[in-house]
C-alpha cells in the first residue's frame, strides 16, 4: 500500500512525482489542506466545486464545518486534475471569510461612500438607468464584466444588456485575457471552442508552450507534464518565452525571442516545416484552405532572417522546427506571451496553422489549446457577456440574430447588431468622451488591471459617469464607485463554469455569504425585475429565478450550437464531475476533442464569425468569407511581421513585459488575503538579467524606479534568468495593501502605471507585454528582493533564502486511487 505523504505546498508547489508513460492514465493523487486544528473526520460536509483561481478547472470538494469553509480536497475521479491541487487551490479559499468583506451595499453621499440597504442602492441604479434610456438611449449604458462569474450569471447579464436594454456596450475583462484565443479560433475554425483535451498530455510526444508559463499559471496541468517527463518515453518540450520560467528550464528547446516578435518566429518555424516537407498534404487537401498563400508568405522568413528579428540563434530555430515538424503527436498551448504581445491574433493563428499543416488535430495527443486564463472566460464568451452573441451566434448573420430573438422572444431589431460589439478599451474611450454615462463593473478591478492607470483613474472618477461596482471587497475600483453592490462568491453560490478544455463543472453553494451580500445572479435578476424588462408578449424577459432554472434557459439557447449544453443537468454534473461540451442527447458523455472527423464549425451559415483582416482588424463581409471558404473547411491565414509600436531607444532602453507569479491571482483581492500565498510573494519586484545588472552596477535587492512615458513604479530588483534588455514586473500589486488593512500604499506600485493604451487590431486585446522603459537606482540593497525563488523569478545569486511556507502550508498527498474524491 502506498503511503499518504505531506508537503510544504509553497516550497513544493507541484508536489511529488507520479510518473507515467505514453497512453497510460495519469495516476491519482488526492491533495488536501484543512485549517489548523481541523481533521477530515471533523468535517460536516464536502461540497463539490472546482478552482476559481485560474482556467484549469481543478475539481475539489469544499470542506464545511459549523457553517464555515475549513479547507479543500481534490476530487480523485475528475478528468481534469485526478485529485491534485495547486497552491492557490489549497489556500485561496481563506479570503472568503476575510473580515473586510463587503456586507452591505454602499452609495455615494456628499462625496463619501456610506452603507445603505438593497432597496436604496438598487433603486438608484434603476433610476439612473431609466433616466439615461429616456434622455440618451441604450448607448449611454455599458457593462464591464469578468471571466470569474458563472455561466448562469453571464447569460442573464447578456439577456438584460442585449435583449432588454439593447446596448452594444457589453464586454468582459476577458478582453484583456482571452479575446485573442477567441479571435484566433474564429480565424482558423470559424468559431470559438478549444479543439484539444488536457488528456492529450498523456499521449503527446512533443508538447509546445507558446508564451505560456504553465508551471505557474496552470500548476496542476504542469504537474501532469512533469509526471510525463518523469516517466518512460517522455515527450520533448518546446518553450517560447523570453524568461527562464520553470517551463523553459524543463524544455528540450527553449526559444527566448525579443518580446513582440512572435509572428516572425512562428513564420520562421513554418518556413522550416514547409521547406522540409513535414506537411500532411492529404489532410490539407481534404480539410483546409489557404496553403498556397501561407507557403508563399513564410518564404520570406528563412531562419537567418528570423534570427535577426527575434535575436534567437538560427540553429535553435531549426532545431525547434525539427522537433515540431517530426512530432507524431503534437500538443500545443498558447497564452499571454502571445495574446498580450504585439500582433497577438496574427501570432496565435500561426500556432493553429502549425497544427493544420501537420494534420495534428482531433486525435489523442494532437491537442491544440488556445488557452483561457480565468476560470470562466469560456462562459463569458459563449454566453455573450463579452459582447459576442450568446451561443457563438454570428452578429453579422441576420439568421443568427433572428434565432436568438426567437429564443429570447424579443424583436430581432431589439438586439444590437449594427456593428461589432464595443470592446472594453473603446468603452473606456466613450466614457472619457462622455457619451457613455453609466458603467456597471462586475467582478473585475480595472483600476489595477487596465493599461495606463492614470488615465483609467481619471475616466472612472469623473462626476458625469455613474459607476456601479459589484465586488467582494472595497477594491481600488470600488473606491471610485457611485454605488457598490456586495457580492457573494465561489462557495457561497451555485453555478457552472467551463475550463480551457471545455470541461463543465458544477460549483455548489457550501456556506452563506457574509452579511447582506448576494449572488451576482440574484443581483442581475433583481435589476431586470425592478426595471420591469419584458419580452415581446409582455411577459418578464428574464424567466428564471435561480441558478438551476437559469442553467436550463442557457441550455435552450445553446441548443444546436457548437457549445451545446443540452445533454447536461445539475444532477449529472453532481454525479459525474466534469464533462466536456458539446454534450447532447447523441453525445451524453460529452466530447473529448473537437474536429475529430475533420468537420469544422466553419460553414458560412453556421460559423460564429466571418473573420477579420489580421493586420487592420477590418471585419470581412459574408461574401468574402464564402469566396474564401465555401465548403466550411479550416482556414490557414498568413501574416507578415511588423515591428512593435513602442521601441526601446535612448531614453527608454529596455523592453518591459508584465505578467504573473505562481502564488498570486491578479490584483490579489483573494490571494493577498490568504496568509500562505501573501507571505510567499509579499511585495512587487522587478526582474533584470545578470548581464544588464552587471553593466549598470546593480545588486539583488536594490530599490529601483522603473519608468515609461506613462509613469513610474518602485520595486526591489531581482536578478533572474530573463533575457538581456528585458525587464519584468508582476502586475498583482495595486495601490491598496491588503496586509496593511487597506491603508493606501502609494500609487507607484502597479505595473499598469507603466503600460500603454494600444491593442491588437483583430482581437482588441490590450498590449501588456511590450513597452519601452528605463530604470534607475533609488537606494541600495538591504537584502534580497521579495520575489519567489521557486518560479521564473528564481535568483541568479546564491544567497537568497528559498521560498517556503512552513507548517501552515502543509498539504496532504494521498496517492491511493480509491482515496475518497467525494464522488462515486
Ligand atoms: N498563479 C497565477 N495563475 C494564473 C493567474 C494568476 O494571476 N496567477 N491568472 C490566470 C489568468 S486570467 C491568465 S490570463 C493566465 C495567464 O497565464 P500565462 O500567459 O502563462 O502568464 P503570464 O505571466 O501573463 O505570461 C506568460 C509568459 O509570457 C511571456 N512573454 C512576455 N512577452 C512575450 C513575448 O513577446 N513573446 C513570448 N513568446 N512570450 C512573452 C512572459 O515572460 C511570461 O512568462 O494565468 C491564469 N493563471
Ligand atoms: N500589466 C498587466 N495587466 C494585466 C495583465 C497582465 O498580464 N499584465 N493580465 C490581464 C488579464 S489576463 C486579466 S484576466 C486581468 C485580471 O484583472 P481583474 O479582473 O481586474 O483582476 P481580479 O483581481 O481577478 O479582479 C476580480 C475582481 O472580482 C472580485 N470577485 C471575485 N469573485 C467575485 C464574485 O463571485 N462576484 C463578484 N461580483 N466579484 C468577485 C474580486 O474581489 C476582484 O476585485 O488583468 C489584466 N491586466
Ligand atoms: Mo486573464
Amino acid at each position: 500500500m502506498v503511503a499518504v505523504g505531506r508537503r510544504d505546498a509553497i516550497a513544493e508547489p507541484w508536489g511529488s512525482r507520479t510518473p507515467y508513460g505514453p497512453g497510460e492514465p495519469w495516476p491519482v493523487r488526492v491533495d488536501a489542506h484543512l485549517a489548523e486544528g481541523v481533521s477530515a473526520e471533523q468535517v460536516d460536509r464536502w461540497v463539490p466545486s472546482a478552482s476559481i483561481l485560474h482556467s484549469n478547472g481543478d475539481a475539489m470538494d469544499i470542506a464545511v464545518k459549523d457553517g464555515r469553509i475549513v479547507g479543500v480536497r481534490g476530487r480523485a475521479h475528475d478528468r481534469v486534475n485526478h485529485g491534485r491541487l495547486g497552491p492557490k487551490d489549497l489556500f485561496g479559499w481563506q479570503a472568503n471569510a476575510s473580515a473586510d468583506r463587503l456586507t452591505r451595499p454602499l452609495v455615494r453621499e456628499n462625496g463619501r461612500l456610506v452603507e445603505t440597504d438593497w432597496d436604496t442602492a438598487m433603486d438608484r441604479v434603476v433610476a439612473r438607468t431609466r433616466e439615461l434610456l429616456d434622455e440618451q438611449g441604450p448607448s449611454a449604458i455599458g457593462f464591464y464584466t469578468t471571466g470569474q462569474l458563472f455561466a448562469e450569471e453571464y447569460y442573464t447579464l447578456g439577456v438584460i444588456a442585449h435583449g432588454g436594454l439593447g446596448t452594444n456596450h457589453v464586454d468582459g475583462n476577458t478582453r484583456l485575457c482571452t479575446a485573442t484565443a477567441a479571435a484566433a479560433l474564429k480565424e482558423s475554425f470559424g468559431c470559438d471552442g478549444q479543439p484539444g483535451s488536457y488528456a492529450d498530455i498523456d499521449h503527446a510526444d512533443v508538447i509546445a508552450l507558446f508564451g505560456h508559463n504553465m508551471a505557474e499559471t496552470q500548476s496542476v496541468l504542469w504537474t501532469r507534464v512533469l509526471d510525463r517527463l518523469a516517466g518512460p518515453r517522455p515527450p520533448a518540450l518546446v518553450c517560447v518565452d523570453p524568461r527562464m520560467t520553470p517551463v523553459a528550464r524543463a524544455a528540450t528547446v527553449h526559444l527566448a525571442p525579443r518580446p513582440g516578435t512572435n509572428v516572425a518566429l512562428m513564420n520562421g518555424l513554418l518556413h522550416e516545416i514547409i521547406a522540409n516537407g513535414w506537411v500532411d498534404h492529404d489532410y490539407i487537401d481534404a480539410h483546409v484552405v489557404g496553403f498556397d498563400e501561407l507557403s508563399k508568405r513564410v518564404e520570406d522568413y528563412p531562419p537567418e532572417h528570423v534570427a535577426e528579428i527575434c535575436d534567437v540563434p538560427a540553429d535553435r530555430i531549426r532545431e525547434a522546427a525539427r522537433v515540431l515538424g517530426t512530432a507524431k503527436r503534437l500538443m500545443s498551448t498558447v497564452l499571454q506571451g502571445f495574446y498580450q504581445s504585439h500582433q497577438a491574433t496574427a501570432a496565435a493563428v500561426q500556432v493553429n496553422n502549425l497544427h493544420l499543416v501537420r494534420g495534428m488535430l482531433g486525435r489523442p495527443g494532437c491537442g491544440l489549446l488556445q488557452m483561457n486564463g480565468q476560470p470562466s472566460a469560456e462562459n463569458t464568451r459563449e454566453c455573450g457577456a463579452d459582447g459576442d452573441l450568446a451561443g457563438f451566434r454570428n452578429w453579422s448573420n441576420d439568421a443568427h440574430v433572428a434565432d436568438l430573438a426567437r429564443v429570447w422572444n424579443v424583436d430581432p431589431m431589439q438586439i444590437p447588431h449594427y456593428a461589432p460589439p464595443t470592446h472594453a478599451m473603446r468603452m473606456m474611450r466613450y466614457a472619457e468622451e462622455g457619451s457613455l454615462r453609466m458603467l456597471w463593473v462586475s467582478a473585475t478591478n480595472p483600476a489595477v488591471s487596465l493599461p495606463e492607470l492614470s488615465r483609467i483613474r481619471s475616466v472612472l472618477s469623473q462626476d458625469r459617469l455613474f459607476l456601479v461596482v459589484q465586488d467582494l471587497f472595497l477594491t481600488e475600483t470600488a473606491q471610485l464607485a457611485d454605488v457598490v453592490l456586495p457580492a457573494a462568491t465561489w462557495g457561497e453560490k451555485t453555478g457552472v463554469f467551463t475550463n480551457a478544455d471545455r470541461t463543465v463543472h458544477l460549483s455548489e453553494k457550501a456556506v452563506d455569504p457574509p452579511g447582506q451580500a448576494r449572488a451576482d445572479l440574484d443581483i442581475f435578476i433583481d435589476y431586470a425585475r425592478r426595471l420591469d424588462l419584458r419580452d415581446k408578449d409582455g411577459r418578464p424577459l428574464v424567466k428564471w429565478h435561480d441558478a438551476e432554472s437559469a442553467f436550463e434557459a442557457w441550455k435552450e439557447c445553446s441548443r444546436g450550437r457548437p457549445c451545446d449544453y443540452t445533454g447536461l443537468t445539475y444532477a449529472k454534473l453532481r454525479e459525474r464531475g466534469g464533462i466536456q461540451w458539446p454534450c447532447t442527447e447523441e453525445h451524453p458523455d460529452g466530447t473529448e476533442r473537437l474536429y475529430a472527423d475533420g468537420a469544422f464549425f466553419s460553414d458560412p451559415e453556421y460559423c460564429e464569425s466571418y473573420g477579420r483582416d489580421l493586420l487592420t482588424g477590418a471585419p470581412f463581409e459574408p461574401t468574402e468569407y464564402k469566396a474564401l471558404n465555401p465548403d466550411g473547411k479550416a482556414m490557414l491565414k498568413a501574416a507578415g511581421f511588423l515591428e512593435p509600436h513602442e521601441q526601446p531607444g535612448e531614453d527608454f532602453p529596455y523592453v518591459l513585459i508584465t505578467g504573473r507569479t505562481l502564488y498570486h491571482f491578479h490584483t490579489r483581492t483573494k490571494t493577498g488575503r490568504a496568509p500562505q500565498l501573501q507571505a510567499a510573494a509579499p511585495e512587487v519586484w522587478v526582474e533584470i538579467s545578470s548581464h544588464d545588472a552587471n553593466a549598470e552596477g546593480l545588486d539583488e535587492g536594490d530599490l529601483m524606479e522603473i519608468s515609461t512615458p506613462r509613469g513610474s513604479v518602485r520595486a526591489r530588483l531581482r536578478i533572474s534568468g530573463i533575457r538581456e534588455g528585458v525587464l519584468f514586473l508582476p502586475f498583482h500589486y495595486g495601490y491598496w495593501d491588503t496586509d496593511a488593512g487597506h491603508e493606501p500604499v502609494r500609487a507607484g506600485r502597479a505595473a499598469n502605471e507603466l503600460t500603454l493604451t494600444d491593442w491588437d487590431p483583430a482581437s482588441k486585446q490590450p498590449i501588456f507585454k511590450t513597452a519601452a522603459a528605463t530604470l534607475r537606482r533609488v537606494t541600495g540593497t538591504d537584502g534580497p528582493s521579495p520575489a519567489p525563488t521557486t518560479t521564473a523569478s528564481a535568483p541568479v545569486a546564491a544567497h537568497v533564502p528559498a521560498t517556503a511556507g512552513g507548517e501552515r502550508a502543509d498539504a496532504e498527498e494521498d496517492p491511493r486511487p480509491s482515496g475518497e474524491g467525494g464522488e462515486r
